[in-house]
């Protein structure tokens, strides 16, 4: 069993713990875990390369520790719960045995299939059971997953898979999201034919919609399945040998591979999934992230399957058939621990409480929230109507990065405030900095969110390209992880989250670059320049404002333009990147050395025009006057 804090003195002694002695701390943590090999040294670091090593020496598999150490103990508990879109469908109930199997499985298929320890596989595929088998399958013979999200377009996929070299992709025939459905085979095959990488897509039989097959790349999932033996001796691994690559969005225009190793990740999504939402045995939990993101890795499959808990897959959407679904779920499966993001909660209230009403949910004990700010209204929608004002709200703050939870209460344990995600948990060293990278010490301040410290699932690298991880994560604020988060810490020493610093945007707690979103714009051929900012709005937490400069000789009307330029950005990134609001523009504000001033363009696009601030070192301040202007017709 994972050590659990049981009361905010337990939690104070850990943490002092933690910070005065992290090494005796983290090796204690990690003794709950199943090992080949002890490790020999707990830690080795320094964050100027950045070079971290933990459990040094090592040797082990995340898979032993999320399925065979649990086949005796619960072999016949259900694993996972999955959930269709279709809530005419029946749901599955896997048990660990029977995931077991069938990750052994899927594991001999990759083998089978020529893939070695180190290949990297990428998985396109929907909420399926399947998915989370594949990501343990890989880990099961130390093959590197790359989880892409199946809402991103063919080129996003392309470019992750080259970056990556991929050399198999798994997929299936088909998706469906609420009455959608998607031809991802088709989406894949778009994509193979910019990724020379890729010699083998193992196709899931799934939507029985009809697909073409390449010869001699594509073949089906049950045909080799057929031919796999249910028994796969699990890899040994060592500490730091990948577990995952996952892309995420930064400031520059190309996402970036975010590289976790397999040791510390393990620990620390097993021990924060225990203590943040006070895991019990027996518990069923429901996160309602997508496997795509650093969510779904860690609180949809490892962290819960490392506790031995009972993990609820949903491949739907909030609002379908209606906006009652969350509710008709947690009914259905009893879930007791409940996860999800604020622009899901901020859109389940709009529809209003007879979506609530008449559903028991009588279960739940603890609720959660993740991916951007909650805002106090939606927080007290959650807490009372949800949570029927006794269930503990535990708001985690934490990155792709990070891996796992950073600041968060533990649920019950630490006093809450609405939108504070409260205060670090054990193993977390939070500094707040000004500009210069003159920590700010004591309490009510506010400023840039750093750790000064390392914990142990803390990004290692960019894939392929360790100086960008350096630059962009240890170069800003010396010998420091810098969050790109503002951060207030108040007077008792509580943590409120503002929001990115740099040019990153949160659109329904998914994170998009402005520069990413200003290149697929840009491909569009009436386009000249373009500039995109963030502004509230009131359900995704922040909306798309795209400023466009066009070409005068190409004739059009400005809302064909307008959906055009939509169409391109789903095209070459995917729907979650489309703008909300397009402005086309004569110019854009610049400094005289060509630089965007964006925080004039922040300001338009929030309808906050009363105070533009200085705009005398623009190279032509009317530009400013008739954005203005256009904004309003917008
Ligand atoms: C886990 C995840 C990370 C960015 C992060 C921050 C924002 C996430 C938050 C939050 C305030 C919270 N964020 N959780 N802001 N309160 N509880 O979302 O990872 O997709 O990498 O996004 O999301 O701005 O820097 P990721």
């Amino acid at each position: 069993m994972i050590n659990r804090i049981n009361s905010f003195g337990e939690y104070w002694s850990a943490y002092n713990e933690s910070v005065q002695n992290p090494e005796q701390f983290w090796a204690n943590q990690a003794e709950s875990f199943f090992w080949r090999k002890k490790w020999d040294s707990v830690l080795e670091w320094n964050f100027e390369e950045p070079s971290v090593k933990w459990y040094g020496g090592s040797l082990h598999n995340i898979t032993e520790n999320c399925l065979d150490r649990h086949l005796f103990t619960r072999g016949n508990q259900t694993a996972i719960i999955w959930e269709p879109n279709d809530p005419t469908q029946a749901a599955q109930h896997i048990t660990y045995k029977e995931l077991h199997e069938r990750v052994c499985k899927a594991a001999n298929i990759l083998k089978n299939n020529g893939v070695k320890k180190g290949d990297r596989v990428c998985i396109y595929m929907p909420m399926v059971p399947e998915l989370a088998v594949s990501v343990l399958a890989c880990a099961r013979i130390g093959a590197i997953h790359s989880v892409v999200f199946a809402g991103f377009s063919a080129s996003s996929l392309a470019d992750r898979l080259n970056d990556a070299e991929a050399t198999v992709v798994l997929t299936s025939d088909g998706a469906y999201r609420g009455n959608k459905s998607i031809d991802i085979k088709g989406i894949v095959d778009e994509a193979l034919a910019k990724s020379p990488t890729v010699k083998r897509s193992i196709v899931l039989r799934y939507a029985n919609t009809p697909v073409t097959f390449t010869e001699g790349r594509d073949i089906w999932w049950h045909e080799e399945e057929a031919k796999a033996s249910a028994i796969c001796e699990a890899e040994p691994m060592e500490a730091e040998d990948m577990l995952f690559i996952l892309y995420t969005s930064g400031s520059t225009g190309k996402p970036k591979g975010v590289v976790h190793t397999t040791a510390g990740y393990m620990v620390y999504a097993g021990y924060t999934f225990a203590n943040v939402f006070q895991y019990n045995d027996g518990d069923v939990y429901w996160c309602t992230a997508d496997v795509g993101w650093i969510t779904g890795h860690s609180y949809l499959v490892y962290g819960p399957l490392l506790n031995g808990a009972t993990t609820v897959m949903f491949e739907g959407i909030p609002t379908y058939p209606d906006a009652s679904r969350f509710w008709k779920v947690i009914e259905k499966h009893k879930v007791n621990i409940f996860y999800t993001a604020p622009t899901a909660i901020r859109s389940l209230q709009g529809f209003g409480l007879e979506y609530v009403e008449g559903h028991d949910l009588s279960s739940l004990r603890v609720l959660g929230s993740v991916g951007e700010p909650i805002n106090e209204e939606a927080w007290h929608w959650y807490h009372d109507h949800i949570g029927k004002g006794h269930c503990p709200i535990t708001d985690t703050w934490w990155q792709t990065e990070t891996g796992g939870i950073m600041i968060a209460p533990l649920a019950g344990v630490t006093p809450t405030k609405p939108s504070f995600a409260t205060l670090p948990l054990p193993g977390i060293q939070p500094v707040l900095v000004d500009e210069k990278g003159e920590e700010l010490v004591g309490n009510g301040v506010e400023g840039n969110l750093c750790i000064k410290f390392p914990w142990p699932s803390m990004i290692r690298t960019t894939y392929g390209d360790h100086e960008r991880c350096r630059l962009n994560y240890f170069s800003t604020y010396a010998g420091m992880y810098f969050t790109g988060d503002g951060c207030r810490r108040d007077e008792d020493g509580y943590y409120r989250i503002l929001g990115r610093v740099d040019d990153v945007i949160n659109v329904s707690g998914h994170r998009m670059g402005t520069a990413e979103v200003e290149n697929a714009i840009n491909e569009h051929l009436a386009v000249v320049e373009s500039a995109v900012v963030g502004y509230p709005h009131d359900i995704k937490g922040q909306g798309i404002y795209a400023f466009v400069i066009c070409d005068t000789h190409v004739p059009m009307e400005s809302s064909l333009l307008k959906s055009e330029i939509i169409a391109t950005v789903s095209k070459i990134i995917g729907p979650i990147a489309k703008p909300d609001k397009i402005q086309i523009v004569k110019g854009l504000p610049k400094t005289r050395s060509g630089k965007i001033m964006r925080r004039i363009l922040r300001k338009v696009a929030e309808g906050d025009i009363s105070n533009l601030g200085d705009t005398s070192t623009l190279l032509d301040p009317t530009v400013v006057e008739d954005i203005v202007a256009g904004a309003k017709l917008v």
